[in-house]
């Protein structure tokens, strides 16, 4: 039997599932850049070009170990333009009995993938992806009944399954999360480690030549380039991450300093979504610096949190959700993304700070996603749609899978509190808290109204003046609409004009 396995951009992993039964002497495996999937979104630059360049490494290992790979460059002049074109072009190069697959991360793919078999008429088997550490079916019986889905309950279900940080049935340090100790504000003169630039080679320097031809019309800054594009690199830049930096990662897991962009968290994203990584090993090699010694429980618990709670979570909710959850829209948000997002022209240093990082390096880190950027689009009733599209285009590690969770549910609350229990709206207390940017802002992040006031402050309360119908139930926010409730007609009347101004002045193109 010839067996044809199809092998996509973030499947980048020896031990993929559509590679179990590979039959070295028979089959092929067919890769392709394809304008359909640098198009469907105008990705950042840099993401396309940390593709392209991992697959390409990729295809070139996997033929000097003997398997047969059928690679189409995004130039080659034949290139049918998407995956289903290129499949059926394949099959009428060679007779294929079988099309073997991984199942798309993305709805959108596995939607197309399942139409093979009828399209082409030849036997699709379309295997599980086992990179994950939840399968869908275990999801969905964890989430059947519940009302509400907390990260918090399944993280303790994936510590037990993988026997994780255990201590026989009972979590080791007798806690299953020790946030209390972390998320301390950043000190002054931090000496944060730097994080791996890779050096570039041919194979990368001809992809950012591709890119840079093909796609200047896009986002992002394609140099200086220096993401892993090989299973090596990705494996050196863990193994820097949790010698150099893990340690602290829980202490400093929110905070934010300008000129840091990368602080300490892991930078490992871009390389377990595309399967250079895998993310159980990741989570092994941080247990064991817990157990030699070489980090503490706090900043190792947090860590491995984020993966085998917060990743394979959203991961769940997509799969639940889709393809309903690509319409919610809770709160009605429909104010225009405004063109800050893309130029970072702003007098908030906040946004001005995030917005140019993820330019330049296709990366912010969890609290600049979440709490300045993500807390605007919230607080400005940005645009569900427009907000999730900028999202999956500006980071070299957005998929849609665990993108729109993170943007629908998480920042924008257009799920209703399906994911995250109440809004993660902050004034601008929390940012000046967590970061250094407010001592560098046009705005006076003390005062509430008034043009020199930080915009995060009235349109924090406008938020919820706007929202109470919606959310005064809430009874996570329970303070907050006490709260309001104390303000005098007079100063609320201040801040809904402010908001107005703010607004306004946005519409207009106003730098704000
Ligand atoms: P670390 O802080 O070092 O965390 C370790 C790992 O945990 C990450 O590499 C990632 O695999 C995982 N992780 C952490 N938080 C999350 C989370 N909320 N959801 C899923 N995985 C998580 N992550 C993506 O991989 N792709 C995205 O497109 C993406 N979009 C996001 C959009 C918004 C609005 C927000 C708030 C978060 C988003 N995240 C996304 C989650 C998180 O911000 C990134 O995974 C993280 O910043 C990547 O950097 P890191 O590898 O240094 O992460
Ligand atoms: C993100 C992306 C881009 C930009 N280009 C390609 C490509 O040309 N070929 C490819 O195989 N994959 C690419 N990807 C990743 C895919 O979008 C990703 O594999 C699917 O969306 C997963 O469902
Ligand atoms: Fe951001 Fe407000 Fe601080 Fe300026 S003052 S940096 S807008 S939080």
């Amino acid at each position: 039997m010839k067996k044809l396995t199809v092998i996509l951009g973030d499947q980048l992993s020896r031990d993929i599932s559509s590679l179990s039964d590979f039959d070295k002497d028979n089959d092929v495996i067919l890769m392709c850049e394809v304008h359909d999937e640098t198009k469907y979104v105008k990705h950042h630059k840099k993401k396309i070009a940390f593709l392209f360049s991992a697959m390409r490494h990729f295809a070139k290992d996997m033929k000097d170990d003997g398997y047969n790979i059928h690679y189409t460059k995004l130039d080659d002049a034949d290139n049918a333009g998407s995956f289903t074109g290129e499949v059926e072009r394949i099959l009428k190069q060679y007779d294929f009995d079988k099309i073997i697959v991984t199942e798309a991360a993305e709805y959108r793919v596995l939607e197309d993938m399942k139409k093979w078999a009828g399209k082409f008429g030849v036997d699709v088997e379309i295997k599980a992806d086992d990179r994950f550490l939840a399968t869908h079916e275990e999801f969905q019986k964890w989430a059947e009944g519940r009302k509400e889905l907390r990260m918090e309950f399944f993280y303790r279900e994936m510590r037990r399954k993988h026997n994780i940080l255990m201590d026989g049935d009972k979590p080791v340090g007798g806690k299953w999360n020790f946030d209390k100790e972390n998320r301390k504000p950043p000190k002054d003169n931090m000496a944060v480690p730097a994080t791996y630039h890779a050096q570039t080679d041919d194979i990368t320097q001809d992809v950012i030549k591709l890119v840079a031809e093909k796609f200047d019309d896009h986002f992002g800054d394609i140099e200086p380039f220096f993401f892993a594009v090989t299973r090596d690199q990705a494996l050196y830049a863990l193994n820097k991450f949790i010698d150099e930096r893990l340690s602290k990662f829980g202490d400093f897991q929110d905070a934010m300093v300008q000129g840091e962009p990368w602080m300490y968290h892991s930078h490992l994203s871009f390389y377990i979504n595309c399967g250079l990584l895998n993310p159980l090993e990741v989570i092994q090699k941080a247990e064991k610096a817990y157990y030699e010694d070489d980090a503490p429980l706090n900043a190792v618990e947090g860590f491995i949190r984020q993966i085998l709670g917060w990743r394979e979570y959203v991961r769940g909710i997509y799969w639940l959700e889709m393809p309903d959850y690509a319409h919610k829209n809770h709160l009605h948000a429909q104010r225009d993304l405004p063109w800050l997002f893309w130029s970072g022209e702003t007098k908030m240093n906040c946004m001005r700070q995030c917005v140019l990082e993820t330019k330049e390096n296709a990366y912010a880190h969890h609290i600049q996603r979440l709490m300045v950027l993500g807390n605007f689009a919230l607080l400005a009733g940005l645009d569900v749609k427009q907000v999730n599209e900028w999202y999956l285009i500006v980071y070299a590690d957005a998929y849609e899978w665990v993108e729109m969770p993170n943007v629908t549910g998480m920042i924008l609350y257009a799920d209703g509190g399906y994911l995250a229990s109440k809004p993660y709206a902050a004034s601008g207390a929390y940012i000046n808290r967590m970061s250094d940017y407010c001592k560098n802002c046009s705005y006076s992040v003390t005062k509430k109204n008034g043009p020199k006031a930080c915009p995060f402050n009235y349109l924090y309360w406008d938020f919820f003046i706007r929202h109470q119908d919606r959310l005064k139930g809430n009874h996570r926010l329970g303070h907050t609409y006490r709260t309001l409730g104390k303000m005098d007609d007079e100063k609320k009347h201040m801040i809904e004009s402010d908001a107005d101004r703010f607004f306004k002045a946005m519409k207009n193109g106003d730098c704000v």
